[in-house]
């Protein structure tokens, strides 16, 4: 898509941060219809693809499983900090989904496994001015979730995708998966989630792109 160098730790493609801002500003891809998920499976201006494309912003970390931390702190009763061995004790769970990039692929029946994440919320007790959750990546990526997006019962902190370990590129060892909106809302590489009484628009919410991100609605930009 650009042609940017991206060495070993990467940079950020700056090129392709404008690309995608200038797509924003274009409302490239609306079709200016909505369906409804259980009419029809592919979301409006949607393509299927067969394979897994990989989209970040060009730096891909590398976090051991040794180093890996997992912070949630903000308003809860019980911050903490996970390292791997506290999350595999967690319960363990599998999804089925369809996942829809805004960038207009979408990818049918992906099995994932990892902690629900009722398993967290259940762990740091959301005090109960707790509305809005912000996730910070270690390739500095942030995005925002509303709670009640967040605590829903088919999302998962996913470290397996098709019965085998994420690979680095697709954000392992642990990401976000929230499949009913579009794909950039899943966080790759998370290192944070912050429960907070006020909206915390993320990279892309800053730069054009929807702050809910239905694809059902077709809330690509906004
Ligand atoms: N940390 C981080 N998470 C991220 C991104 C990113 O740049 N950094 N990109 C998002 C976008 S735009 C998409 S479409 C998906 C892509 O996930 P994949 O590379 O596994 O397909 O990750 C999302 N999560
Ligand atoms: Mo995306």
């Amino acid at each position: 898509m650009d042609q940017d160098e991206t060495g070993a730790g990467g940079r950020i493609r700056q090129k392709l941060v404008e690309t995608k801002q200038a797509w924003a500003r274009a409302g490239r891809l609306l079709t200016g219809e909505t369906a409804r998920p259980e009419e029809q499976r592919l979301p409006p201006g949607q393509r299927l693809v067969q394979d897994f494309p990989v989209l970040d912003l060009g730096i891909q970390p590398e976090v051991p499983e040794g180093a890996f931390r997992l912070r949630l702190d903000g308003l809860v009763e019980n911050p903490v900090t996970l390292d791997w061995a506290w999350l595999s004790e967690l319960p363990q769970e599998d999804r089925v989904n369809d996942i829809h990039c805004v960038t207009q692929w979408s990818r049918y029946d992906n099995t994932w496994t990892g902690v629900p994440v009722q398993a967290l919320l259940d762990l740091a007790r959301l005090k109960p001015g707790a509305r809005f959750v912000s996730f910070e990546a270690h390739d500095g990526y942030t995005t925002n979730l509303a709670l009640e997006d967040f605590a829903r019962p088919e999302n998962l902190l996913a470290h397996s995708w098709q019965g085998e370990r994420l690979t680095r590129q697709h954000g392992g060892p642990l990401r976000m998966v929230v499949p009913h909106l579009y794909f950039w809302k899943s966080t790759k590489w998370v290192k944070r989630i912050t429960f907070m009484a006020e909206n915390q628009p993320g990279f892309w919410e800053v730069r054009g792109y929807h702050d809910r991100g239905d694809p059902w609605m077709e809330e690509r930009y906004g």
